[in-house]
């Protein structure tokens, strides 16, 4: 075994973290006219600060030892104020415990960590996870977070199965965290909660996915809505279908909303995730929808297929064969940026326009549901170019 010594060990960490975190990311081009990926994922364990991992005290730690190592940064919340990019993550401590923390960026691209945040403490709670960020027009920034403990009704030799909640807290600033009792809603397990950033008729409006399981969905039919009349006492009475799992789609086992949607000129822009059974197991993929601009419970468009599905090694991770967001931010100039994880590993981002999600949720033809009509489709397209081909000529 190669003998470093603390103070060599150290050095060789930190230049490593240095070298890491001061590359320049750069966009993969020509992409798909949709979106532009980058090269680089933006976060991924490795970008978690050495003083978060290690104890520096020679006396304490002679070898230079990973006392509390990191094993992903993933599904992360964004919001932009003040001319900075926030995100705050997903991260796994090789404990399997996740906590959030937050990073900041002043492009959006390039992006370094912060601090962890402690969220206020609910007796019972043994996992929070993929928040979600609303600066809201009351004037709070909200979190909604899945709040997960064990479940009390599961036999003792059941160590795995586990309630899901939609735990809440708000914060003017990020850091400091005020929690709110946790949304009550008619189904027994929630996660993918999100708050709409307007008032609807006064209300709150909130997305919500009912679930009967952890992981099964169970009748749970797909993305609902509900209001709520305050965040302090947030109680939905009524769930109702905004967007339900279809057959024989991306989204036939299941699907969740992902970050608050964003207001554009057409209606309100929502990327959510769906989610396929495959003999490899889930597949999740991101895909995109309108809603009207007034009635934000209206889907007004459904383009067909996925937007973002994991290519090359973000189709491998903890979780293979997984894209997932919880996160965009629009600049005030158009641009959209879309925060993705892969299979529960690491964090990318997809850089795109609001102009160009517009064109691309009005004009991309809805999921033909069959073999008949999405090949009819294809060959319409064909026919529209070798015209329009050979009149160039
Ligand atoms: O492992 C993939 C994703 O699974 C869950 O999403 P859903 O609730 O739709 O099944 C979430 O736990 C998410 O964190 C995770 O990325």
């Amino acid at each position: 075994m190669i003998e470093l010594s603390f103070a060599q060990r150290k050095a060789l960490v930190e230049e490593e973290y240095e070298r890491l975190v001061s590359r320049r990311n750069e966009p993969i081009l020509p992409g798909n006219g949709i979106f532009v990926r980058y090269r680089y994922p933006i976060l991924t364990g490795d970008h978690v600060p050495p003083t978060w991992r290690y104890d520096y005290n020679p006396e304490t730690n002679p070898y230079f030892m990973e006392r509390l190592g990191i094993n992903a940064v993933f599904n992360a919340g964004a919001i932009k104020f003040d001319d900075t990019y926030y995100l705050m993550c997903r991260v796994e401590g090789h404990d399997r415990k996740s906590f959030f923390a937050l990073a900041e960026s002043s492009d959006g691209i390039h992006f370094t960590f912060t601090t962890p945040v402690l969220i206020p403490d609910v007796p019972g709670e043994t996992n929070l996870y993929d928040m979600r960020l609303t600066l809201h027009e009351d004037g709070w920034i909200y979190g909604i977070f899945c709040a997960e403990r064990k479940d009390p009704d599961a036999p003792p030799t059941d160590t795995s199965s586990a309630v899901a909640r939609a735990g809440i807290a708000r914060s003017k600033d990020l850091v400091h965290w005020e929690r709110l009792p946790d949304l009550v809603t008619p189904s027994p397990q929630q996660r993918n909660v999100v708050l709409h950033p307007e008032f609807v008729n006064g209300k709150y409006l909130l997305y919500t996915r009912p679930q009967e399981g952890f992981i099964d969905t169970g009748s749970g039919a797909g993305i609902c809505y509900g209001f709520c009349d305050s965040m302090e006492h947030p109680v939905v009475n009524e769930e109702h279908l905004l967007d339900s799992k279809v057959y024989h789609t991306i989204k036939e086992v299941k699907n969740g909303a992902g970050a608050p949607p964003v207001k554009t000129p057409a209606g309100w822009l929502h990327v959510a995730h769906g989610v396929r059974g495959t003999a490899a197991g889930l597949r999740y993929v991101l895909y995109a929808f309108l809603t009207d601009r007034e009635d934000p419970t209206k889907v007004i468009a459904r383009p067909g297929g996925f937007l973002i599905a994991p290519e090359g090694e973000e189709r491998v991770g903890d979780v293979s064969n997984v894209v997932f967001s919880n996160g965009m931010i629009a600049d005030e100039d158009g641009r959209l940026l879309i925060y993705y994880a892969s299979s529960d590993t690491r964090l990318h981002v997809a850089e795109t326009t609001i102009e160009r999600m517009v064109d691309y949720c009005l004009h991309t033809p809805e999921d033909g549901l069959r073999t008949h009509e999405c090949t009819t489709q294809r060959l319409s397209l064909i026919a529209h170019n070798r015209r329009l081909l050979r009149s160039s000529h």
